[in-house]
């Protein structure tokens, strides 16, 4: 399988985040793709492929060009404002208060483009993310011209990122990117299989309103888990794109059978869409050894779940998403792609 790496992915790298009213470690550090790296130069996957830039025109045709220019320039803007080492928000236009309105102040549009006060701002987050968007459409190229399969190394993750709002540690959404880029070369039917802890909000809310995209997700119920407003069960898409989405949020501590009986019902829905393409937001936060999830996954369980997605026999992307349970993510990722590997290499061609 050949990968492509975001070299450029250490750029972003906070020292603290907000959780709980005091500043704590960062969980979404450089050192999660370093051990990745280090798992798969140890393997017998590859060869790397190297990034090429695309430009900014797909990331423009997922995200607004006004939120884009904002997380460009934000980290400058907040230290001309007198702001320290990460920026982070402080207030927002929930309802009642508009949003129409782009406000002068840096504080106040900091607010109107994201979501939580959990995701760090750098003055490396947008070259980070930038070349993790080209990244990971180089990994979509190597896809459309024939590659059975691609994985794309890199951080900071995409799917909790809208199409003008940061949140969750995300600020492009690289799974929305790939999947409207796909499309644009004429793939007709793509589907986003997220399997990452947390609902990908991001994503599903991009294509709400679509058929084209079918996107599907496995999750912690957000009654309890982040992101917490989006991620139900009764979420089905809307209008055209109704019937184009699928939630199985599973409660906190869920065990591995639940993990999989819903895993093998997305997998048939995802089956009867007959995508030409399948993007899969490979968060493996659902280790059981995870510091902030509550799922119980272990490197047996992704080695089948890569072996189930090769079953699918469809031409397969996998973006790195989540997984905080630093020393065990390269681990857990080879898992998965290794089983998927020795599952595709018994298949014809596809
Ligand atoms: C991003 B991805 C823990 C707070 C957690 C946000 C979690 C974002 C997860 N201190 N806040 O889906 O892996
Ligand atoms: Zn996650």
């Amino acid at each position: 399988m050949k990968i492509v790496y975001n070299e450029r992915h250490a750029q972003h790298a906070a020292q603290k985040e907000f959780f709980r009213g005091q500043l704590v470690d960062a969980f979404e550090i450089p050192a999660r793709a370093d051990f990745v790296l280090q798992a798969l130069q140890a393997s017998e996957l590859g060869p790397f492929v190297p990034v090429v830039d695309h430009g900014r025109v797909p990331l423009e045709r997922v995200h607004a060009p006004a939120y884009l220019r904002f997380i460009e320039g934000a980290h400058a803007e907040w230290l001309a404002l007198g702001g320290q080492g990460e920026a982070f928000p402080a207030v927002w236009p929930i309802r009642s208060l508009r949003s129409d309105v782009e406000p002068k102040s840096f504080a106040a549009r900091m607010g109107l483009y994201s979501m939580d006060s959990g995701s760090p701002l750098t003055a490396g987050t947008w070259a980070a993310a930038y070349w993790g968007a080209q990244a990971s459409l180089t990994a979509l190229d190597l896809v459309l011209a024939g590659e059975r399969s691609a994985y794309c190394l890199t951080r900071p993750p995409g799917h909790h990122a809208g199409a003008d709002f940061f949140g969750g540690y995300c600020f492009i959404n690289n799974a929305a990117v790939t999947a409207q880029a796909a499309r644009d070369a004429g793939r007709q039917r793509v589907a986003i299989l997220d399997v990452d802890y947390h609902h990908g909000n991001g994503t599903q809310a991009i294509f709400y309103e679509r058929a084209d995209v079918f996107f599907l997700s496995i999750h912690g119920d957000p009654q309890t888990e982040y992101p917490f407003f989006l991620g139900h069960a009764d979420e089905r898409g809307a209008g055209a794109g109704e019937g184009f989405n699928a939630n199985y949020p599973l409660p906190a501590g869920a065990s591995n059978e639940q993990w999989f009986e819903a895993f093998e019902k997305a997998l048939v829905q995802l089956n009867a869409f007959a995508p030409e393409l399948l993007i899969v937001s490979l968060g493996v936060d659902t280790y059981g050894g995870d510091p902030i999830s509550h799922f119980r996954l272990d490197e047996p369980e992704f080695r089948r779940m890569g072996q189930s997605l090769a079953s699918l026999q469809l031409p397969t992307l996998f973006l790195q998403e989540g997984g905080y349970a630093t020393a065990a993510i390269g681990r857990n990722v080879l898992a998965v792609l290794a089983g998927f590997e020795t599952t595709a290499q018994g298949q014809p061609g596809v």
